[in-house]
């Protein structure tokens, strides 16, 4: 892939006298010039409220608006009527909790997770199942850090209404099969929810060839502003499950004492959006389709690989998930033996590297791994081969400071 670091603005600052070495897209990515310029000229020429104004300006803001959510749905292979706008991955999960688990979910039914899920893939259910007295379940993972498909095919019944899965693990990084997952989930008449945080801006990801029924990510860590992200779903769904926030826009007529919701996909989307930011994905949008999504993944495969490789060369780091690069996304979770993550990410960031330490908000997996918290290294498009042996060597560093 050509080299798009001078795209990135904030990488051609310096940290700790450094050159930033950025190691925490999985976190949030960095913005190229072209999305930073979308949102500027937006509130430059063409600030106005959306869907309301019948003046020039705020018919033009509209048609932003729409372009935008036209070209998010075409990446994801989508009906713009089906794709909405949140604020985020966990805002689209919290709707589909509470709007889907409104219609779907009874006292004694079953929802679905499973114990590699960010917090916002597992709450939204524990809350769900707490008000509807329903039963939450976990499937479990291999040694080798892979969905237990044996666990999962015990765990789905009849009573299964909902599984909820990640496409991509933000720790363990494995790439979950959605299509397999979807074929026995919809097998006994449940619904299947894909959290995409991580695949989206990743892979390329068509939401009729995963065949899931619901699909989330935000715009944040696909190259876009923070506060937008999209809730793909099917429209007999949709149509079905009643609105989550109410209020202005999201309704056709109002009443003092009732009213009636508007059409798809503008009944999930109360109040003002997230316009500027909308157009902002939309550009983050083209840029990724100007790399090529095959292109972005190949180039982070390599840099997994090469990653994966040094951090497995040397005995004194533990890795987590699997050891295949082609069975994981962009992320890779790791300790170094006896040395807590926070002093690595402390030492690491006296030289410019910045990576992510913690639970990761995956708390019950780490439970599982038996650790309280992991250091982590995640890659984007602007990351290069040079920046992971800068990170290796530095690493080796950190060992000879407070490992031996
Ligand atoms: N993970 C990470 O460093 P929001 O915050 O709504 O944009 O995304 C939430 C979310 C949901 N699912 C997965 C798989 C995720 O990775 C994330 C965000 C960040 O891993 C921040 S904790």
């Amino acid at each position: 892939m050509r080299n798009v670091c001078d795209d990135f603005p904030v990488l051609q600052r310096e940290v700790s006298g450094r050159p930033l070495i950025y190691l925490d897209s999985g976190a949030t990515s960095q913005k190229p010039k072209q999305v930073i310029e979308a949102v500027a000229r937006f509130y430059r020429e063409t600030n106005a409220n959306v869907h309301r104004g019948l003046y020039q300006l705020a018919v033009e803001a509209t048609e932003l608006y729409e372009e935008a959510r036209g070209r998010v749905a075409a990446f994801i292979g989508a009906h713009p009527e089906e794709t909405i706008f949140t604020r985020g991955t966990t805002e689209a999960l919290n709707l589909l909790a509470y709007s889907l688990g409104e219609i779907r979910v009874g006292p004694g039914d079953e929802i679905l997770v499973t114990v590699m899920e960010h917090h916002a893939n597992l709450v939204p259910w524990q809350v769900l199942s707490q008000r509807k007295g329903a039963i939450l379940r976990a499937v479990g993972i291999t040694s080798e850090g892979e969905l237990d498909l044996e666990d999962f095919r015990r765990k789905l019944t009849s009573r299964t209404r909902i599984v909820a899965v990640t496409h991509v693990s933000n720790v363990l990084g494995t790439v979950n099969p959605i299509p397999e997952i979807a074929e026995m989930a919809h097998g006994v008449g449940a619904v299947v929810v894909v959290d995409a945080a991580q695949s989206v801006p990743h892979m390329e990801v068509k939401v009729r060839e995963l065949g899931c029924d619901f699909l989330a990510f935000s715009g944040h860590k696909m190259l876009g502003p923070m506060g937008i992200g999209v809730l793909w779903g099917r429209r007999e769904h949709l149509e079905e499950m009643p609105p989550f926030l109410t209020g202005g826009e999201m309704i056709r007529e109002v009443w003092i004492d009732r009213a009636t919701w508007n059409d798809l996909p503008y009944k999930f989307e109360a109040g003002t959006p997230p316009v500027a930011q909308a157009v902002g994905l939309g550009a983050a949008v083209d840029y990724l389709q100007g790399l090529g999504m095959e292109e972005v993944r190949r180039h982070e495969e390599r840099l997994v690989a090469e990653a994966l490789e040094g951090l497995l060369a040397r005995d004194y780091v533990e890795v987590y998930g699997p050891r295949d690069p082609g069975k994981r996304g962009g992320v890779l979770a790791f300790n170094l033996r006896g040395v807590h993550p926070h002093d690595v990410a402390t030492l690491l960031d006296q030289e410019g590297i910045a990576i992510r330490a913690g639970h990761h908000c995956a708390q019950p997996l780490h439970r599982l791994l038996g650790v309280p918290a992991s250091c982590r290294v995640s890659f984007y498009v602007y990351n290069t081969r040079e920046e992971i042996e800068a990170f290796l060597s530095a690493l080796d560093r950190v060992w000879e400071a407070l490992g031996k």
